[in-house]
């Protein structure tokens, strides 16, 4: 079957004509696709090994999208379909199609948008107040219930114990390689995993987080402003460090995850600091403790990162896409020197969120 024919099986409204890779996620496959009358869509094969609950995944979809349109009818936004990711159902009026073996859904594209891979101040700025009216959106009380789309997803207690269940694997006899980083990594596993300990004493709320805020997932209009937050996949219960944190491991980093030059990887405090104050100039919700905590929510999130490269590098690359062989490895390694400037640059970033 042909991705012409895949798509066909969409509630489209002409036939596809055009089918073109899309974007570069790690997990995903996507495609934009336009159809006879001028239509334009995002068309996914989802990787069901890492989301195996498809069902949940467009329900939460659908959940979220539908809300987020409810706020902005609210709102009396005016150009709502340019805001918010619209879900294109099967001809057959399923969330998805299954064809072969695979899965895959369809979205509308949101024409004359452009992601980025690397963010200005003003860029970042305006990122922090749109990740901080997404979670406040998905914080009202009549926020929709969402299932974890992927169990344990953000919770590092978890991503440590997979990285032990590798290590004594060892399936790709790749540890004795990678040993002293593994042992670095366990040597702060208590560090990085006080979120968890907060929540269950309950002092730390759990909220819906978005759980991958690249940069590259949000969609800029042609004038620079911001249009929509998009891979919704990761959308579930979670805490507001893992989604400040993320943005700062993959936007403030002065090169991209996986630049195999470690003497380069640095956090551009500009960005830190335009991103801070977008982000907590606007979430109006976050208690005190939550504040104080998102400098360490960069520190967790790029150690849970480390953790999960270096994972999937010593099974033998299972879950990240990678281009070369080492790959992972070279990510791993990226990850960790982030870690190491983020750990230096710590009480200077409590300074800035402390203002
Ligand atoms: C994956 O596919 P992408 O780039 O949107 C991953 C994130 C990682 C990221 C690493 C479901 O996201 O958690 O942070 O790669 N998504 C999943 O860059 O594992
Ligand atoms: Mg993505």
């Amino acid at each position: 079957m042909s991705y012409a024919d895949i798509a066909a099986r969409f509630a489209m409204h002409g036939k596809p004509v055009d089918i073109q890779p899309l974007g570069n996620g790690l997990i995903n496959d996507t495609f934009a696709v336009a159809d006879s009358v001028g239509g334009r869509y995002v068309l996914q094969r989802i990787n069901t090994a890492v989301f195996q609950d498809v069902d949940a995944l467009q329900e939460n979809l659908c959940k979220i999208t539908g809300h987020i349109r409810r706020c902005l009818k609210e709102r009396r936004v005016e150009d709502i379909d340019r805001r918010v990711l619209t879900p294109v159902p099967a001809a057959d009026g399923e969330a998805y199609v299954r064809a072969q073996g695979e899965v895959w859904r369809m979205t509308r594209l949101i024409p004359d948008s452009v992601t980025y891979e690397q963010v200005t101040p003003q860029m970042a700025e305006l990122t922090g107040r749109a990740f901080a009216d997404f979670h406040t959106m998905l914080a009202r009380p009549d926020a929709p219930d969402l299932k974890e789309t992927i169990r344990d997803f953000h919770n590092v207690a978890f991503r440590i114990r997979q990285l032990g269940e590798a290590m004594s694997e060892d399936k790709a006899g790749r540890l004795a390689g990678v040993s002293e980083i593994c042992n670095e990594l366990l040597s702060r596993a208590d560090e990085m995993t006080l979120a968890q300990r907060l929540e269950a004493e309950g002092k730390l709320p759990r909220r819906i987080a978005h759980c991958d805020t690249k940069l590259n997932n949000i969609l800029f209009d042609a004038d620079g402003s911001i249009l929509c937050v998009i891979d919704l996949d990761t959308t579930m219960p979670g805490f507001v460090l893992s989604d400040f944190g993320d943005f700062i491991r993959t936007a403030a980093s002065t090169v991209p995850e996986d630049e195999p030059d470690t003497s380069r990887v640095r956090v551009d405090m500009d960005i830190f600091r335009a991103f801070a104050r977008g982000y907590i100039g606007s979430a109006t919700f976050l208690t005190p403790l939550e504040r104080e905590l998102l400098p360490y929510g960069a520190q967790m999130l790029t150690y849970m990162q480390t953790v999960r490269f270096l994972t999937d590098y010593i099974n033998g690359d299972t879950y990240y896409k990678i281009k070369y062989p080492e790959h992972n490895l070279v990510r791993t390694r990226n990850q960790l020197a982030l870690l190491h400037d983020i750990d230096g640059r710590l009480p200077e970033m409590q300074e800035i969120i402390s203002k």
